[in-house]
């Protein structure tokens, strides 16, 4: 990427967005622009193509989305599908009618087989049945990587797409409902310290696996995979190559060990309530991300340092913060 280049960054405002603005910054760029989705809709064909004709950005890291907890995503599939298949269809069909010049596709380790085997690797896509919680989801999420593919592969572009773990960090959404494991816990325990509840629920068995990964790192990653990594480069003659790239951590832990890291840190000596009315979910998710660690990249921001940071930054900012 070129430093005076014009960067849009859709969905700049959200968890992993404002994550990309602050990296792409600190790296030198300054040329950059975002709408938030009162002054754009970007499931408005029109409207979306509208803002590319107009701002003609060189660049664009697509982090807009319907995005949820396994509640969420089990109680709206139907939101959770079209408002993603809307979103990035749109910008990535306006991204081609403007000559973008790169763009980069955010989509996410839960759309993988529910039984794939670990850890997970890019070419495992699309070879087994999806975990149903948020299969809607996983399915808009594996259209925008076929997307960028097929654009390629037709047109000759250069649309990246990368496969996060668990995201968790500063900006998260905290609604105890709809948002991640990650955030929700992290309230339920500060909420249960200040209330001096004797209790916590937590939902599953607590069996379940989760890889988390820093919002920082993943941006770190993103603007790393935009400077130095392209499509088209992969060998063609192996028809089941992806050209999609995971970004983990490298380690998961089980939500019963996120859970004793969450009572720790806040303090919280009650006692844990299963709520085994709660779904697991995908048992397992961890990543293989060595194709992007054999690039020279790799994550910095160690789990509980993390997680330390992000329950000082909840303290701070939970007035501004979804909840
Ligand atoms: O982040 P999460 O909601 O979604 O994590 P997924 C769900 C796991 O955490 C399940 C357990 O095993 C839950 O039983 N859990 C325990 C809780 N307590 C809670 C709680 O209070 N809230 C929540 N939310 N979970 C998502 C996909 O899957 O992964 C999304 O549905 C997205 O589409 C995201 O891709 C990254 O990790 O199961």
């Amino acid at each position: 990427m070129k430093t005076d280049g014009k960067i849009y960054v859709a969905g700049h405002g959200g968890m992993v967005g404002s994550a990309i603005v602050r990296k792409l910054k600190e790296k030198g760029y300054t040329n950059i622009v975002g709408r938030r989705s009162s002054e754009l809709d970007l499931t408005r064909q029109a409207d979306t193509e509208a803002f590319f004709a107009e701002e003609k950005p060189d660049y664009v890291f697509m982090c807009a989305a319907k995005v949820g907890g396994i509640y969420a995503n089990n109680t709206y599939p139907a939101d959770f599908i079209i408002r993603n298949l809307q979103m990035e269809s749109n910008v990535i069909h306006a991204a081609f009618r403007n000559n973008v010049k790169k763009l980069m596709f955010m989509a996410s380790d839960c759309i993988y087989p529910r039984e794939a085997p670990m850890p997970l690797k890019e070419e495992y896509l699309l070879t087994g049945p999806l975990e149903p919680t948020n299969r809607p989801y996983a399915m808009a999420k594996l259209a925008g990587i076929e997307l960028c593919e097929a654009y390629n592969r037709q047109y000759g572009t250069n649309y990246i797409s990368c496969l996060p773990a668990n995201l968790y960090g500063p900006g998260d959404n905290y609604d105890l409902e709809n948002g991640h494991v990650m955030p929700s816990l992290l309230r339920k325990f500060v909420e249960a310290v200040e209330n001096d509840s004797p209790a916590v629920t937590v939902w599953g068995t607590g069996t379940a696996y989760r890889e988390f990964l820093h919002t920082d790192d993943m941006a770190d990653a993103c603007v790393f995979l935009m400077e130095h990594y392209d499509a088209n480069t992969l060998e063609k003659e192996d028809p089941y190559a992806r050209e999609t790239v995971n970004v983990g951590f490298g380690k998961d832990i089980t939500i019963k060990e996120l859970v004793g890291i969450l009572a720790e840190i806040t303090g919280f000596r009650g006692e844990i309530v299963w709520d085994i009315t709660k779904p697991d979910g995908t048992p397992r998710k961890i990543a293989d991300s060595s194709k992007l660690f054999n690039m020279g990249w790799r994550p910095q921001i160690a789990l509980k340092d993390g997680i330390r940071q992000t329950y000082l930054d909840y303290l701070e900012n939970r007035h501004k913060y979804r909840s």
